[in-house]
């Protein structure tokens, strides 16, 4: 159509400089390629906007508890079936026999589940002691911040708070701790923080449970807090969610809990409550 366009202009006489006659042709191109892209982005998210409408225009304090609304309506497992819910959420996307080890970023079989050296086990990013909220269905079992981890590292985590800096140690990946935090590599220090922020919102003292909040401390204990929130935000800036957090995310939402992580789909939405 723009051919047939510019060779008609051509055959009219116009004198246009060819150049003049490309130049303003080239414009609505280009603006229609980027339109035709940001569209592809949009649709290939793995969520409707509707999921969010009760969110919409909303910030601070508001944002959180429509978001908090919004993603309670779920289903729960059982602690039992979290195990078989890790081989297909943390599943190495290289070979479907494993899973990737979230701190340590070693692809081990999935068949090594279990509690022995060697073996892979289910770690709560949240450590369960920040609330004692122990291994119930609930957020015990909630696998949006569960995550498959050696049975070793995720001794060496234990329930420390989150925190830059520390000592590297065997089949750490890089991931550093030291007496009151620890470090994720860098590869999942963003997944780490919107998984508090997400455990953050999801739990506010209903249903039950302890309200479990982020705050500036490395010494929260047995408390129903995970610290510390600045460089938890500094973390989800530096590693902004990619396509296996992505692709996580969808999983739960579509196989297994029919919630979503919000600030993987929205990364603003930290900045907006934090
Ligand atoms: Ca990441
Ligand atoms: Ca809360």
């Amino acid at each position: 159509m723009l051919a047939i366009r510019l060779h008609r202009r051509r055959r009219t006489a116009l004198a246009l400089a060819t150049a003049t006659v490309l130049a303003g042709l080239t414009v609505p191109a280009v603006t229609t390629t980027t339109a035709t892209a940001t569209t592809t982005a949009a649709t290939t998210a793995g969520y409707d906007d509707a999921y969010y409408d009760g969110a919409a225009g909303k910030s601070g304090e508001a944002l959180k508890d429509a978001l908090h609304t919004i993603i309670s309506d779920q289903t729960e497992l059982s602690y039992s079936a979290v195990w078989d819910a890790l081989k297909v959420t943390d599943q190495d996307p290289g070979n479907s026999s494993n899973v990737i080890l979230l701190y340590s970023g070693i692809s081990r079989s999935k068949s090594l589940n279990g509690g022995d050296t060697g073996d892979w086990n289910r770690e709560h990013v949240w450590a369960k002691s920040h609330g004692d909220f122990g291994t119930s269905t609930g957020p015990g079992t909630d696998i949006h911040h569960l995550r498959a981890e050696d049975v070793r590292v995720n001794s060496i985590r234990g329930n420390k708070d989150f925190d830059d800096g520390g000592s590297g140690f065997t089949d750490g990946g890089g991931s550093l701790t030291d007496s009151d935090s620890f470090e994720p590599r860098d590869a999942v220090k963003g997944d780490v923080a919107r998984m508090i922020f997400y455990m953050a919102v999801r739990y506010e003292g209903t249903d039950g449970w302890p309200d479990l909040e982020v705050n500036g401390q490395v010494d929260n204990g047995s408390n129903p807090y995970m610290g510390r929130l600045a460089v938890l935000k500094a973390w989800h800036q530096e590693d902004p969610p990619d396509a296996f957090e992505q692709r996580r995310n969808d999983v739960i939402h579509d196989s297994y809990q029919h919630n979503r992580n919000p600030f993987i789909d929205h990364p603003e939405w930290v900045e907006s409550i934090w």
